[in-house]
């Protein structure tokens, strides 16, 4: 099903159903929707790895699964190897002529949260893009080891009160800012690195089939908003995702072998970070006036990335 001919939202969610709903992320979890819509935006068959985390613990609970596909649960580092090395055995057999259907299309994707992707599995991305298998991986990144109980990962943005980085009367929460993936996966020799967000349906839609028709090794970094960690109202899931896109705090851009980037969506409308981190309990403690200063500096820091990321689609390097 190629999303071009697909008229609505509704029919693009409801056709080609191979993630089954009967799963036990909480409600409003934006992974489910984020998979889904990967496993909607094609009709080929798919190898799938995922790690632990809130998804993989989540969509496959002895003797269920929510998974029509092929699919294989590997340890937290390992999500890209998996995928990669059934990339390699699928090549190596096709070459040798032991397929059964050698003409059936098949992709190798792999889904890591920002725990195992931005720490814990970040050689073992980092070797598969490297040897230039042909996958790709897509980061579920909710900012927070949400399966662990909300630990900071280097995803967590300054300012936001996780377990290991509360904010109270000695802190402010994080220290450290968010490490930019994209650019390290795209000087790691990415052939496609795009940030996706589920608010923008088309948008990620049509990164996720840019990324499975290149032939090399992609990186999607995609905004999964957390209900329980991020602390909002399970409801308001695409509310958050709107208010991160549309106050740049989480700019959907694209860079193509390492150089060509295109930001793919701008919003009509700038709003103030303050706006997205007052809908969130995380940054609730942001809004005490001896904390003013943090929410200047973190609008200063979406201004100035804004500028560059402009800068350098204009020049292409
Ligand atoms: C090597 C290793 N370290 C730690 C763990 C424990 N562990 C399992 S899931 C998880 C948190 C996952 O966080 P993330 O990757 O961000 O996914 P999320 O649950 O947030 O979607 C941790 C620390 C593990 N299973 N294996
Ligand atoms: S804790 Fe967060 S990431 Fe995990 S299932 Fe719940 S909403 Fe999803
Ligand atoms: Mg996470």
């Amino acid at each position: 099903m190629a999303i071009t001919s697909v008229k609505n939202l509704k029919e693009f969610s409801t056709t080609n159903e191979r993630f089954e709903g009967a799963h036990l992320l909480c409600p409003g979890c934006a992974h489910s929707m984020i998979v889904r819509e990967l496993m909607n935006c094609t009709d080929d068959n798919l190898v799938i790895s995922t790690n632990t985390g809130c998804l993989e613990v989540s969509t496959a609970v002895y003797p269920y699964t929510s998974w029509d596909t092929s699919w294989i649960h590997i340890g937290f580092e390992n999500a890209a190897t998996a995928a990669a090395g059934a990339e390699a055995m699928y090549k190596a057999r096709k070459r040798k002529g032991t397929l059964k259907n050698p003409d059936a299309p098949v992709k190798f994707v792999a889904f890591g949260g920002d725990g195992s992707t931005y720490d814990i599995g970040f050689q073992w991305l980092s070797g598969a893009v490297e040897r230039g298998h042909n996958f790709t991986y897509i980061c579920l990144d909710n900012e927070n080891y949400a399966n662990t109980g909300g630990q900071r990962s280097s995803s967590t943005p300054i300012g936001a009160s996780t377990t290991t980085a509360p904010a109270g009367r000695v802190s402010y929460g994080e220290k450290r800012n968010k490490k930019d993936m994209l650019a390290i996966m795209a000087a790691n020799g990415a052939s496609y690195v795009a940030q996706v967000a589920p608010n923008k349906w088309k948008n990620m839609a049509q990164a996720f089939q840019k990324a499975l028709a290149t032939d090399g090794p992609c990186y999607i970094n995609a905004l999964s908003a957390c209900t329980t960690e991020w602390k909002f109202d399970p409801k308001d899931t695409i509310n958050i995702s709107d208010l991160a896109t549309d106050s740049l705090v989480f700019p959907l851009y694209e860079i193509i072998d390492g150089t060509e980037l295109n930001i793919t969506y701008r919003p009509k409308n700038v709003l103030p970070v303050k706006d997205y981190l007052a809908a969130q309990g995380r940054f609730k403690h942001l809004f005490k006036p001896e904390n003013a200063y943090l929410i200047e500096e973190w609008q200063k820091r979406v201004d100035a990335k804004w500028e560059y990321l402009q800068r350098r689609e204009e020049a292409r390097v």
